[in-house]
């Protein structure tokens, strides 16, 4: 009889949960792993481990399901740290598995070995280890995709010294399916129902939780019934609201003062699926004191830190299914007017790019955003009307994320139109995931807002007294040179009039497609 190695094991496992796509750049320390690759598991190369882990992150988070990363030893874990943060943020099951130099040169502290390997990735990572047998590497992974997978759901780490894959195993893997939701405690549950019937104003409001469980449609439905005016939370990492719903109220601002303006005339805010709250400015603490506040959230952590509310410990879904069955009915609130569209401008003003984005996108497209000074003027402009992942973004705040995220949503969602719009200055720290889709033929179109500076930089930087900050101005970055050389169609677009023209003529590509916007470099003050 053959022998199986721990390889053999491995590969076992992973079949059996649906983790034959794998996202990495390889090095010696994975060969063993990938040594006679089976035809059946797909490897995705990017060209720098950041993007590596961020398509990945796309990728589980656009198909909801755990996704397995290959890395390389320290040297590639190191570069991916930024992006490994992002997808403990994006609550994103990653599974990141390492190489290791072999394990009778590692007392030598050889050439690419990682000292302390497993410790490496933490604290952003919610279990890691490196297993103290060879034959323990299988239920090592067993047990990584059973953390990552479990509500908060999040980023774990295997590290595997790269002699361990050919040693031989008659162990049995063990290969379980995936540990489900929880519905919230029955007491618990009362307490909010009581307050949510008795409030005459509730808000909801939603967070990227919610359709990280594909949750939307039974929110909408909650919201409608219980009459809420439904709020997205502060930097949501995706659209868990249609926003082209006559109750949806708006975007939460990250700034206490804002926040708490915004809910002034609620009686009642329940949060689901989203911290209460998330902060990125600090102007002083708010006079206007909050409505009373419940808080439903699968975090210990989140709901630990909460300054002020109720917790409700339980998965969005099941909290959300509970409270349809038991809230009230209430007539719906007064909807809120929309925006005009902006003037068609030259120099293209953000505002006018978002509105005719919004125009000529497909109707079951998916946007992946990183304009960070122009956040305000997407949600004026494009309201995400999906109720099934139509936005990603990064709950993070590392950039770099939207350009190789928007590559792994397209592989998890050929269905699907995917739509990247990225800043200059963001699009530069993971470009070379461009190749990446251009190697698979993605039909992804990025458009590049480009105003030749990192100006939420400057605009934050001087809002805090910052005077003559250097390192905020680009420019001189030939996009459409550098996408050509990447393998991508380009296009460019200076004057307003060409924008809508060149847009529809983009977005029917099914290769992947980089339009060039040059974008006013004056936005308006963030926040
Ligand atoms: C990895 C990382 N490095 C630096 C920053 C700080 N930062 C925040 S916004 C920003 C500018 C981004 O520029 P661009 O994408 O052109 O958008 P703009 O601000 O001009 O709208 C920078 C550098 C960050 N958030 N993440």
């Amino acid at each position: 009889m053959a022998t199986r190695t721990v390889r053999d094991a491995t590969r076992e496992l992973l079949r059996d949960l649906g983790l034959t796509t794998v996202f990495g750049n390889p090095g010696t320390t994975e060969i063993a792993f990938l040594t006679e690759w089976p035809d059946d598991f797909t490897y995705v190369l990017a060209l720098h481990e950041a993007s590596v882990v961020a398509m990945a992150d796309g990728y589980a988070r656009a198909t909801r399901r755990a996704t397995l990363v290959n890395l390389h030893s320290a040297g590639g874990v190191g570069h991916a740290l930024g992006h490994i943060f992002t997808a403990y943020r994006n609550n994103a099951p990653l599974i990141i598995l390492a190489g290791q130099q072999t394990r009778s040169l590692l007392p030598d502290d050889p050439f690419l070995g990682a000292v302390e390997a497993a410790n490496f990735p933490k604290p952003y990572v919610k279990w890691s280890c490196e297993p103290a047998r060879a034959e323990d590497v299988p239920a090592a992974l067993a047990r990584a995709y059973h953390v990552a997978t479990q509500a908060p759901m999040g980023p774990v780490f295997v590290s595997v010294p790269v002699d361990d894959w050919d040693v031989e195993t008659t162990k049995p893997i063990v290969s379980r399916p995936a540990i489900r939701g929880f519905a919230p405690d029955p007491s618990a549950l009362d307490e909010l129902v009581s307050a949510l019937d008795a409030a005459e104003h509730p808000a909801i409001v939603v967070g990227a939780g919610v359709d990280d469980e594909g949750a939307v449609p039974d929110l909408v439905e909650l919201a409608e019934k219980v009459g809420a005016g439904v709020w997205a939370s502060p930097m949501a990492a995706r659209c868990s609201f249609p926003e082209d719903h006559p109750q949806f109220f708006g975007f939460l601002q990250p700034e206490r003062k804002a926040l708490a303006s915004a809910l002034i005339d609620h009686d009642l805010v329940v949060v689901i699926g989203a911290p209460a709250f998330i902060y990125h400015v600090y102007r002083g603490e708010s006079e206007i004191s909050m409505p009373p506040l419940f808080l439903v959230n699968a975090d210990e952590q989140v709901l630990a830190r909460a300054e002020a509310g109720t917790g409700v410990r339980a998965t969005p879904k099941l909290a959300i299914r509970a409270l349809l069955e038991r809230a009230a009915p209430r007539e719906a609130p007064k909807s809120r007017t929309r925006l005009e569209k902006p003037a068609a401008v030259t120099p293209i003003t953000p505002s006018f790019a978002y509105s005719v984005i919004s125009e000529v996108l497909p109707d079951n497209a998916i946007v992946v955003e990183e304009t960070p000074s122009h956040r305000n003027e997407l949600h004026d402009h494009l309201p995400i009307k999906s109720t099934d992942s139509g936005f990603f973004t990064v709950a993070s705040g590392t950039l770099g994320y939207g350009l190789p995220a928007a590559v792994g949503v397209a592989l998890a969602r050929p269905d699907r139109k995917v739509v990247a719009i990225l800043g200059d200055g963001s699009s530069m720290y993971c470009v070379q995931a461009l190749w990446t889709a251009a190697q698979h033929d993605l039909p992804v179109t990025f458009v590049i807002f480009d105003n030749s500076q990192y100006a939420a930089v400057r605009i934050l930087g001087e809002a805090a007294g910052g005077e003559k900050v250097p390192g905020v101005d680009l420019g001189g970055i030939d996009f459409p040179a550098l996408a050509k050389s990447l393998g991508l169609e380009t296009s460019v677009v200076e004057k307003a009039e060409d924008l809508k023209p060149t847009l529809e003529a983009a977005l029917p590509d099914v290769r992947p497609h980089l339009v060039h916007v040059r974008i006013d470099a004056n936005p308006r003050t963030l926040y």
